[in-house]
């Protein structure tokens, strides 16, 4: 991310002048007094912290939710920054829920750069204090919130009530609710400090941040001119429960596949498909192209470490990689949700554990076997032990039925968004392991479908060879769509492609440059050096 730019601020102390010609803002401004009227007409405050931090630090900032370490977004690791923090519990009168909201605001005036920008959070993790650090530390005022629940607490914590019930409210205050609360608390926040109004508004996420940045493209356009959401977690009611369809067929088949199995699967995926694109990287960049058949490792040796061991492939392990490949099929054959490309790690999809190579247990992805368990089983110690095609079906149907409006985020009408001026920028790594990359491009192309022109606000960059978030040896650019977006909103400057930098062939600790397509135009290789930008064009 760029420093805050000269001319932003002399426009800003412009602003200054003109609107508060009085004092500038300054540390005694920090204070409980100043955001006395800090609040929204549907809630009730409880507690209403502000503190004025010189020297805060900014380490400690990662969090987990329930997929360990949330991809960072970029920014600075470990830090300080002198802060305005107001810490903000607030309930909905009657809905029994006790949301925790970070407003953070750079203490002192001349270093805010009149923008306001919210990071989004990971897995069920919608957000925290630790997410406004770095945004502030680059000079931009944020917020964030806990949507009512804090990491450490379980899913069936929050998410079911005393009697065993969804908690409907705590879902809808995870789901988005409390995400657009704490942006409009967050600029109103913004205004009572500076005096004046953010003059641009962003929200940079990814995972569940990205399907919150939808979300608000979705419902709350009007809070943010620019949204980037990477790797959205969207269409939850399908993506959640077809995360357990690997462990699900495994415990059909009684078939355990270790670590070393699923990887020479994908080995022997890549080894065939790799220069199908031209370029031997690693990399399967076309989508589509690649057929490759898991049953033609059947009766292959793998020799395996940690557990040490030999094992011979067997029919049902191919069946089950196939399986996670294609994607969840009801019994009766049709697509219930997308599958993985053939670049994708599959450790996720179908982890075990296990004491030998052929003793292993299999372990379920936890977002999905916290979703099937606490919202659709609403028993926490629910297992797919001795579930059959019919119930698997059924979860599924109940998923959708009860959860598509509240969760789903996948409303492909975004005339609010037009109407607004909204732009959004979503990139999806195409070797995503945790959310299939073809949910958002099936997004992508509903949009299309009720608005050819769609393109003029909303862009989707897919990103051959990248995991979840960002990484893998792919064109990851998780580094430069911040700066791409900003250029689009403050300059007009349409992002015909996106700067990505992956690992460059014949030397990893190099790196090459590659600029990926907006979606439906392909990232493809035109022949030259492989690690040369100019090799590559979109078609
Ligand atoms: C903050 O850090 C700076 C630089 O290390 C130091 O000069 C200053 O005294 C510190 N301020 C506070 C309040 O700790
Ligand atoms: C956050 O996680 C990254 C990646 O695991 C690690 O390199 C970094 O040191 C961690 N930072 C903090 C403050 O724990
Ligand atoms: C606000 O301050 C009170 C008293 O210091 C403390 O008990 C409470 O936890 C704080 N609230 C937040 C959200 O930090
Ligand atoms: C993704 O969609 C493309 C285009 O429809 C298709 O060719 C490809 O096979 C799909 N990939 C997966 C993993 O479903
Ligand atoms: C596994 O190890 C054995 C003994 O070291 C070796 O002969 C065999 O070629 C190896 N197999 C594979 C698939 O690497
Ligand atoms: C696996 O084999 C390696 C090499 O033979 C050895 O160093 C290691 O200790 C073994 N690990 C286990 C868990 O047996
Ligand atoms: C907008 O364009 C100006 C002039 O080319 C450039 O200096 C500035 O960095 C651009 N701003 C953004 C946010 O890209
Ligand atoms: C690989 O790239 C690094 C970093 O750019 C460079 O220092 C090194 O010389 C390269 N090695 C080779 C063999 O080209
Ligand atoms: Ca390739």
């Amino acid at each position: 991310m760029q420093p805050p730019i000269v001319t932003a601020l002399l426009l800003l102390c412009g602003l200054f002048r003109a609107t508060i010609a009085t004092k500038e803002p300054h540390v005694s401004a920090c204070s409980p007094k100043r955001f006395k009227s800090l609040s929204l007409e549907n809630i009730e405050i409880i507690s209403l912290n502000v503190t004025a931090n010189r020297n805060f630090s900014t380490s400690g900032r990662n969090a987990t939710g329930g997929v360990g370490v949330i991809p960072d977004l970029p920014g600075v690791e470990t830090a300080t920054v002198d802060i305005c923090l107001i810490s903000l519990t607030y309930t909905h009168p009657g809905q029994h829920d006790l949301i925790n909201t970070y407003i953070g605001l750079p203490l002192d005036a001349d270093k805010w750069n009149s923008r306001f920008l919210m990071h989004g959070g990971g897995g069920w993790l919608a957000g925290g204090q630790s997410s406004i650090l770095t945004p502030v530390l680059l000079g931009y005022a944020s917020s964030s919130t806990d949507a009512g629940h804090g990491p450490s607490e379980s899913t069936a914590d929050w998410g079911l009530t005393n009697q065993g019930q969804t908690n409907w409210p705590a879902l809808r205050d995870f789901s988005s609710l409390a995400i657009s609360e704490a942006a409009v608390l967050g600029k109103l926040a913004t205004r009572l400090y500076y005096g004046t109004h953010a003059r641009y508004s962003y929200w940079h996420g990814c995972s569940t941040g990205g399907r919150q940045g939808h979300a608000m493209a979705q419902e709350h356009p009007e809070l943010f001119d620019g949204i980037i959401a990477g790797a959205p977690a969207i269409v939850w009611d399908k993506f959640a429960p077809a995360g357990l369809w690997g462990p699900f067929i495994a415990q059909l088949l009684d078939t355990q596949p270790p670590l070393c199995v699923v990887e020479a699967f994908t080995q022997a995926a890549i080894a065939e498909c790799d220069a199908l694109d031209g370029v031997v990287d690693g990399i399967i960049a076309y989508p589509g192209q690649c057929q490759f058949d898991a049953s033609s490792l059947v009766d292959q040796e793998v020799n395996c470490t940690n557990p040490n061991g030999t094992i011979t492939i067997t029919k049902k392990m191919a069946d089950v990689i196939s399986a996670v490949w294609e994607g969840p099929v009801s019994e009766d054959g049709k697509s219930l949700w997308h599958g993985f490309h053939y670049d994708a790690s599959l450790g996720s999809m179908i982890g075990t554990i296990c004491t030998s190579v052929n003793e292993c247990t299999v372990v379920p992805f936890p977002i999905s076997e916290d979703w099937v368990n606490v919202f659709l089983a609403r028993n926490p110690s629910f297992s797919i032990n001795g579930l059959t095609r019919q119930d698997y079906d059924q979860l599924f149907r109940q998923s959708t039925d009860q959860y598509s409006s509240v969760i789903g985020t996948s409303n492909p009408d975004l005339s609010k968004m037009k109407k607004a001026g909204t732009k959004m920028l979503a990139w999806h790594g195409m070797a995503d392991q945790l959310v299939p990359t073809n949910g958002t491009v099936e997004y992508y192309e509903q949009t299309i479908k009720l608005d050819s022109e769609v393109a003029d606000y909303y862009r989707l960059f897919l990103a051959p060879g990248v995991t979840h978030c960002g990484f893998g040896s792919g064109f990851d650019p998780a580094e430069t769509v911040f700066d791409t977006m900003r250029a689009w909103v403050e300059n007009g400057t349409v992002p015909e492609r996106l700067e990505g930098v992956a690992v460059a062939v014949g030397n990893t600790s190099a790196t090459r440059t590659g600029y990926l397509c907006p979606y439906p135009q392909v990232f493809t290789y035109v022949g030259g050096d492989v690690n040369s930008a100019s090799s590559f064009t979109c078609r």
